[in-house]
């Protein structure tokens, strides 16, 4: 049915299945028109978008750091959620865990989003450690106070930090849990999220790629489907979610 390999094994496990998780990076974002970490809009003013998600970049310089989120807020804020996102949002039985800040997965409807690596939408303080919504509006200074009179920094992970302990106790469980697992838009390069799919197949689950490039994980998948998130995610949605379980 796609290219890559195992496609239509995939597709009879995924009629069969009713606890579904899917692991999702960057790239099911592209089509929404949002830059990847690695791909070609992986940079901002010509730095690797990954040397501005540090402690030490928003350390040394955080007016800088603050220009690169609001930007990135920005673009997210004009994205809209594309066919992929949306047919998750459908999907019945299906559990999004994300590396993704965009926030789209929600905007598409999904519930229980499991935001691994934080939320663009938020911020957080450094002084009394206060998460609220990032405002609307750009920040009146560079960079933003809390009310207590600390600095305020983006509510994602950066590298080098701690994923939210709660959150990554429960990808861990969804993926021990799930019978399928579909692995979508990512490079798996970035740990402890990049771990999520041995886990689950260590556990017993059948575990899908979905990506128009092969990756790191490729070689440890069950099944490899060779496109983009767009059009690959709401056919399998048709074609598997449509036929009723085997009973
Ligand atoms: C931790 C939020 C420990 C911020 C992100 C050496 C030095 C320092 C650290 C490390 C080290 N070695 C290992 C580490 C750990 C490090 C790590 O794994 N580094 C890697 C690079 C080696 N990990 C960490 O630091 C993590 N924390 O380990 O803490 C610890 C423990 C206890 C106490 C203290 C510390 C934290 C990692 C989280 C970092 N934050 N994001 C922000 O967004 O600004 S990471 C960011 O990049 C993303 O969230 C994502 O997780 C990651 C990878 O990006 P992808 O989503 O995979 O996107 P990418 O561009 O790479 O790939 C896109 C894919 O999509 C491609 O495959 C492409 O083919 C595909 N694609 C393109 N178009 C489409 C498509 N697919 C489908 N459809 C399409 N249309
Ligand atoms: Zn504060």
């Amino acid at each position: 049915m796609f290219d890559g390999f195992n496609s239509d094994e995939a597709l009879s496990r995924l009629r069969g299945s009713r606890r579904l998780l899917a692991l999702t990076g960057a790239g099911i974002s592209a089509e929404s028109g949002l830059a990847t970490f690695r791909g070609a809009g992986g940079l901002w003013e010509g730095r690797p978008a990954a040397d501005l998600a540090t402690p030490e970049a928003f350390r040394d310089d955080p007016r800088t750091v603050w220009r690169f989120y609001l930007e990135r807020r920005r673009r997210a804020r004009e994205a809209e959620p594309n066919a992929a996102h949306r047919a998750l949002a459908a999907w019945p039985g299906l559990r999004v865990v994300t590396q993704n800040v965009d926030g789209l997965h929600e905007r598409a409807g999904s519930r229980d989003v499991l935001a691994l690596h934080g939320s663009l939408w938020r911020d957080r303080c450094t002084s009394c450690g206060r998460e609220t919504d990032a405002d609307e509006g750009a920040p009146v200074e560079l960079p933003p106070r809390c009310a207590c009179g600390g600095t305020l920094r983006p509510g994602v992970v950066w590298f080098g930090e701690a994923l939210p302990a709660g959150a990554l106790a429960e990808a861990d469980r969804l993926a021990r849990e799930a019978e399928v697992v579909l692995v979508i838009g990512t490079s798996s390069l970035v740990y402890p999220a990049a771990a999520l799919p041995d886990v689950a197949r260590a556990a017993g689950a059948w575990v899908v790629e979905i990506n128009p490039e092969r990756t790191a994980l490729t070689s440890r998948v069950d099944a490899y489907l060779a496109g983009p998130a767009g059009e690959i995610v709401p056919e399998l949605h048709r074609r598997a979610a449509a036929a009723p379980p085997m009973s």
